[in-house]
């Protein structure tokens, strides 16, 4: 067997949790190999919403274990929430969620120094979610990090090491007052890690590859987006992970060739949260639209997002980057009330125009629009392909033209019911 991988094509927020919801009842394991807390993925189910943080988006469906892979960066106080929301919901996750031994943990100074270095940066900052993400990830590559499996063994003596080399950045290098933040903080991790420990913490590369010689498939989950992916993304906008699909393969521990196909997943149109380029982002009446129509703010930090229309340039290489075999197209019906709708099929750059996408993104790059028929339909009532509107099918078919990949389901409303599979 092998393991499918469904990530995202744009900046994040594409409806990642929703989709992996709707398809993991074909699955045996769902697993997250990449990011942390600034994912927020959202599962609406019978009208409830639930957004996860760190946990993978299977977990409503029984007997399916949730993994939680080596690439992954985990805050125990937010792990704590997360377990401590879905409890009250009557959900106990001991017996189907499983933490790598490998993962980083967020430490509470991470998170500080995530705020002092966005401070610093003033006018240029990144507009992190400031879950610690960026200084973990540091850690972790500059060979410092705190791992799950760590906190069995000396935690306390490795532990107060590492807080202290974070202090001593965070006064002489940052000026920064932390005191008063760390005693709440502190308090509240060690409580994070005690609910941490009750759970099952694995290796999980052998667990990932023992589920597959068990003939057991396996779906890894990505966040954020591969526009935001630290080598391929708008970098320095970007998060600090690999978001693209060889990013399962270090965040799992699986190789290349075990993994069988890949679901991008993109929105009708294109949404940012946080600073960077973003060429086909509309200031005007109709990015308000889009904002409200699709309820764009951020799930985690409920910041208002970017809008604008659907760039095909940047479509097309996060396709080439992450191998997709198909596509998912997500908020079609945020669509549903423009008499026209605009497409990005090139980017002009200093008079030429090519599909490429270059190197930076910067106030030379100008969209390319192709103007196409709005269905001016509700689609959200629909159940089936057999009943879009022409100009909706001629939505479709143009972008899989264009990209040349079929778009296998569309999207009409966050219910899972809403799930239209085409053919
Ligand atoms: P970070 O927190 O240091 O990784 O931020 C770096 C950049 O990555 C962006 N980023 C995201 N973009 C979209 N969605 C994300 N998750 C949340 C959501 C975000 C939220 O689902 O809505 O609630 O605001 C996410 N996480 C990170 C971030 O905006 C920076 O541009
Ligand atoms: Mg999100």
């Amino acid at each position: 067997m092998k393991v499918d991988v469904i990530l995202g094509l744009q900046w994040g927020d594409e409806g990642k949790g929703k989709i992996v919801d709707v398809l993991t009842p074909k699955y045996d394991a769902i697993s997250r190999f990449q990011g942390g807390p600034n994912a927020g993925h959202t599962l609406e189910i019978n009208n409830f919403k639930h957004v996860l943080h760190t946990i993978p988006s299977g977990i409503f469906h029984e007997n399916k274990a949730n993994i939680i892979g080596n690439g992954v960066v985990l805050d125990p106080i937010v792990f704590k929430k997360e377990i401590d929301g879905i409890l009250k919901l009557g959900i106990d996750l001991h017996k189907n969620l499983y933490i790598s031994k490998k993962a980083h943990l967020i430490l509470p100074t991470h998170k500080l120094l995530d705020a002092a270095s966005e401070a610093a940066k003033g006018e240029t900052k990144i507009g992190s979610t400031l879950k610690g993400i960026g200084p973990t990830y540091k850690d972790k590559i500059g060979r410092d990090g705190l791992r799950v499996g760590d906190l069995f063994e000396n935690f306390n003596e490795k532990y107060t090491s590492r807080v202290n080399a974070h202090k001593e950045m965070l006064e002489k290098f940052y000026q920064f007052d932390y005191h008063e933040m760390l005693v709440a903080e502190e308090k509240a991790w060690m409580e994070g890690i005690e609910v941490l420990k009750s759970f099952t913490i694995v290796d999980s590369e052998h667990m990932i590859n023992d589920l597959l010689l068990d003939e057991k498939s396996v779906l890894a989950e990505g966040a954020q987006g591969t526009l935001l992916d630290i080598d391929f993304g708008s970098y320095p906008f970007v998060t600090s992970s690999n978001t693209i699909c060889a990013g399962a393969c270090t965040g799992l521990g699986i190789a290349p060739q075990k993994i069988g196909r890949v679901y991008g997943i993109f929105k009708a149109y294109c949404t940012r949260v946080g600073m960077g380029p973003f060429p086909t982002e509309l200031h005007c009446e109709t990015g308000q639209k889009l904002r409200d129509a699709g309820n764009e703010y951020g799930s985690t930090t409920g910041r208002p997002r970017r809008c604008g229309w659907l760039d095909l340039v940047a479509l097309k290489y996060s396709i080439m980057i992450n191998g997709v075999t198909e596509m998912f197209m997500m908020k079609s019906d945020v669509l549903d009330d423009f008499d026209t709708i605009q497409v990005c099929v090139g980017y002009e750059i200093n008079g030429e125009v090519t599909d490429r996408f270059p190197f930076e993104l910067n106030e030379d790059v100008k969209p390319v629009y192709v103007e196409l028929p709005g269905w001016k339909t509700d689609l959200t009532q629909l159940t089936h392909q057999n009943e879009f509107p022409e100009e909706f099918n001629n939505y479709i078919a143009f972008i899989e033209e264009e990209t040349g990949l079929p778009i296998t389901i569309a999207s009409v409303g966050p219910n899972r019911a809403q799930t239209i599979m085409l053919d």
